[in-house]
């Protein structure tokens, strides 16, 4: 991409704009940035952005010629149509909706809207496994480069993107021996127009964001862009188990492998992993290899066995033996802060274990989560801003292993309504009275599980701040 005196601006000034903001101007470009909050609200953000130059990270012979007179030209307070008059196009963070009037206007005088994931990859001198789906993508982004970390092939196994650091950080400190794991996101995808990964995954695909796409088909359509420039010297990874992901191959050139859960694949020329039993296999030209036992999963969950498949078979592409593999799986590190609030075990008081899986943002993420308390009766804590959500998908689930469910947040009345005669439904106007009222309601043997369906946005600032005010609740009981 030619940067070079290329008039760009910014929208959004948080995490993806500084970086994307840094990376534009490094390339000798002309930025401005904007953003709905006031100058007042962002000083922080600006010091960052006008702090320490990464060229100073960047070695001699990489670093591009460097636009270093213009000052950053900020449109703070609201995105006023100037922003855009004097633009070449212009860069949207993942949190920006592409509906809002400026980008309506935008989008009448031709300019282009590029994600902060499109100039970033498209600068990005090593190859990218990027990884999207509606759960579990931190998930299988870590347990991917702790794989591909083991085989000792790269110099840097580098994590970006939905995960909470930009592509547009890192890409500086990438080379082409390298290889960067993107979380990637339909917010980061919806915007991309060259983006073409080395190797793509699909993990799986469920109604979510849709205030945001405003309907599946537009969301999965965005999912799709991770694959709609892949080559057939490209791969994609899909989940076997699922029709709608599975059908992806279909609109792709990607050289297509599969996982399932489900037993031994009955087609002989499957190319992919598998859980058989207690074991876990990888497949290819008809060659079978046990790599692991299904004990050796390094995070519980049913939904986590479906995470490590998905991740050996990226794995497998890149040709890491099967004992690196389980080695890179027995040492894995849980401690990344995208693992906190993902199904984590509190506490255990009176019999009663507390699980935060405040991270669980989706209807699909919570009936995952239901379906791995195989032994239990479970009080369940749920709520906040709803999306868009069709809860249905829970009833059965609900009715069979929820005991009662607590409902906390703004937009409580669909899930009631949905719910209504599954289970015993509650009302709490705070999460300590949330964990009371559940602490009270379950009996020695069960749990009481944070899994909101739901973003956070009501009452927090973001799902970390949800779970450490219910581990607060429950460490006070
Ligand atoms: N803003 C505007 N105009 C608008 C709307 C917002 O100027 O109309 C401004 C806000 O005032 C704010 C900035 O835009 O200053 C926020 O941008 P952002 O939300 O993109 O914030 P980042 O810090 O850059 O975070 C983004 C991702 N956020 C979202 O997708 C909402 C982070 O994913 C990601 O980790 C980060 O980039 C680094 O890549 C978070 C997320 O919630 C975890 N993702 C969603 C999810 O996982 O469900 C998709």
């Amino acid at each position: 991409m030619q940067l070079q005196g290329k008039r760009v601006t910014v929208f959004g000034l948080n995490r993806s704009g500084i970086a994307a903001a840094k990376l534009l101007r490094l390339y000798g470009a002309v930025v401005s940035v904007t953003d709905t909050r006031s100058g007042e609200a962002l000083s922080k953000e600006m010091a960052t952005l006008n702090g320490s130059s990464e060229l100073d990270k960047t070695p001699m012979a990489n670093r591009p010629s460097v636009n270093t007179c213009d000052p950053y030209r900020t449109y703070f307070g609201g995105h006023p149509l100037e922003c855009i008059t004097d633009t070449d196009f212009i860069v949207v963070s993942p949190g920006v909706p592409l509906d809002i009037p400026i980008l309506c206007e935008a989008r009448a005088r031709d300019l282009p809207i590029l994600a902060e994931l499109e100039i970033s990859a498209s600068l990005c001198p090593a190859p990218i496994v990027a990884i999207t789906g509606t759960k579990g993508k931190s998930t299988t982004t870590l347990l991917t480069a702790a794989i591909l970390k083991a085989d000792g092939r790269f110099p840097n196994v580098c994590v970006a993107g939905n995960i909470g650091v930009p592509l547009a950080a890192e890409v500086q400190n990438l080379t082409d021996q390298d290889i960067v794991v993107v979380e990637a996101s339909s917010f980061q995808l919806e915007s991309t127009v060259t983006f073409q990964p080395k190797v793509s995954v699909v993990l799986n695909l469920s109604r979510d964001h849709l205030d945001r796409h405003g309907t599946m088909s537009a969301y999965r359509e965005a999912k799709q862009k991770i694959s709609d420039n892949q080559t057939a010297a490209d791969w994609i990874v899909l989940n076997d188990v699922e029709a709608s992901v599975k059908d992806f191959a279909a609109s792709t050139a990607a050289q297509a492998i599969y996982f399932t859960d489900k037993g031994v694949p009955e087609n002989l020329s499957f190319s992919g992993t598998f859980r058989d039993g207690s074991g876990i296999f990888a497949q290819q030209n008809g060659t079978r290899e046990r790599i692991c036992e299904l004990a050796e999963v390094p995070l519980p969950g049913a939904h986590n066995v479906q995470n490590v498949l998905a991740a050996i078979a990226v794995g497998r592409i890149f040709g890491v033996e099967g004992e690196k593999i389980r080695k890179a799986l027995l040492g894995f590190d849980r401690s990344h802060p995208a693992l906190s609030h993902a199904f984590e075990l509190l506490r255990t008081l009176d019999g009663i274990r507390f699980i935060n899986d405040s991270k669980a943002t989706n209807v699909a993420a919570v009936k995952a989560a239901l379906e791995s308390l195989v032994d239990s009766q479970v009080v369940l804590i749920m709520g906040g801003y709803d999306k868009g959500n069709d809860y249905t998908p829970l009833c059965e689930i609900v009715q069979t292993r929820v005991k009662g469910a607590v409902m906390l947040g703004e937009h409580t009345q669909q899930i009631e309504k949905t719910l209504a005669g599954a289970t015993d439904i509650m009302k709490a106007g705070t999460m300590t009275e949330a964990v009371q009222i559940a602490y009270k309601y379950a009996v020695s043997g069960d749990v009481v599980l944070l899994s909101p369906a739901n973003a956070s946005f009501d009452m927090y600032t973001d799902y970390k701040a949800r779970g450490a005010d219910f581990k607060a609740a429950v460490d006070a009981l």
